[in-house]
């Protein structure tokens, strides 16, 4: 037996930050749960769903990446967003590495065009290598691809561009490699089975807002935060309950989510709190509260409390 012949070269152990920015909508939080496996972060169809970093650990024989998630880049009116736009960007300073999302069937390229400076200024804060996917390839027609590449590849000088659908996970593993190509060798920063840092609270709250998003229109989704109160463990066997305040803005809002007789906060509560059970592993019991707190997307101490 030979036991002084040099080992076959192994490839070295590679770990970064890699931060998903974008447009509202385009699929970022959609990716970031397909690569943990898991939902962490909430996904709908309306824009600006997400208003934290969110951070997910995925990892890989040889690389361990550490996903932020952010909320999609738009012109901000009020200051709640002016605060999203600053958390989406502010995570480009921790970045090894850059994934830019597009919704590659939202726009043509006549209305791509429009967005072209908008789009310019945010990739001109990129300091480090930057990836675009272009997502959504699920809803175009082959030859509807090739245009939108080109006029993203002419936007910025991209190291690669890739086609995806996050929701069906084609060319996610292509994606996923080349990400993790990228990164700079370094330690496993986070044990194996830990996919996130956010706390069970802060998703609990999200998969509240979630449901809220999904069950009212307009306005409402945007003037609504939820706040947890209290989560108390039960004794074994009994469920954890949960108690979490749903904030409105204005009496009218608060009348909108409570629903005739009701309805609406408990069809909330229920599809809430399946999510929130299956998270957890156990028995949940959730009460909601809905409470008007006027202008409250404008104070900054509860912008802050709820983390950003
Ligand atoms: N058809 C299709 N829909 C997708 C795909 N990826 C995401 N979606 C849908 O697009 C919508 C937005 O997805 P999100 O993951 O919430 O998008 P986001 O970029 O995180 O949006 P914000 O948090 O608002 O910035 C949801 O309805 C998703 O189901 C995809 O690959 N194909
Ligand atoms: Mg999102």
């Amino acid at each position: 037996m030979q036991t002084d012949k040099p080992d076959k070269k192994k490839s070295p152990y590679r770990s970064g930050v890699i931060a998903i920015i974008g447009p509202p909508n385009a699929g970022k939080s959609t990716l970031l749960n397909r690569l943990l496996g898991q939902k962490i972060a909430i996904v709908t169809p309306r824009p600006q769903t997400t208003r934290n970093r969110i951070l997910g650990i995925v990892n890989g024989p040889d690389y361990q990446i550490i996903m932020l998630d952010t909320p999609g880049l738009h012109k901000p009116r009020e200051m709640m967003n002016r605060e999203m736009v600053r958390v989406a960007l502010e995570s480009l300073s921790e970045a090894d590495v850059v994934l830019f999302l597009a919704d590659a069937a939202a726009m043509n390229i006549d209305q791509l065009e429009k967005r072209r400076q908008e789009y310019k200024q945010y990739l001109s804060r990129i300091q480090c290598p930057a990836l675009l996917a272009l997502n959504k390839i699920d809803l175009l027609q082959a030859d509807q691809l090739l245009p939108v590449i080109n006029w993203y590849a002419d936007l910025h000088p991209f190291a690669e561009v890739v086609p995806i659908s996050a929701l069906k996970g084609e060319g996610v593993d292509v994606l996923l490699q080349q990400l993790a190509d990228r990164l700079p060798e370094g330690p496993q920063y986070y044990p194996d089975d830990i996919p996130t840092d956010a706390s069970e609270r802060f998703i609990v709250a999200e998969l509240i807002r979630e449901k809220i998003f999904l069950m009212t229109r307009e306005e409402v989704p945007y003037s609504t935060a939820v706040m947890i109160d209290s989560f108390q463990e039960g004794k074994p066997g009994k469920p954890v309950v949960i108690h979490a305040t749903i904030l409105v803005e204005r009496g009218s809002q608060k009348g909108i989510i409570i629903g005739r007789q009701g309805k609406m906060l408990g069809r909330i509560r229920q599809d809430a709190g399946k999510d929130i059970e299956q998270l957890l592993g156990c028995r949940v019991t959730l009460k909601l509260w809905v409470k008007v707190k006027k202008k409250w997307t404008t104070n900054e101490q509860l912008l802050r409390e709820l983390g950003l």
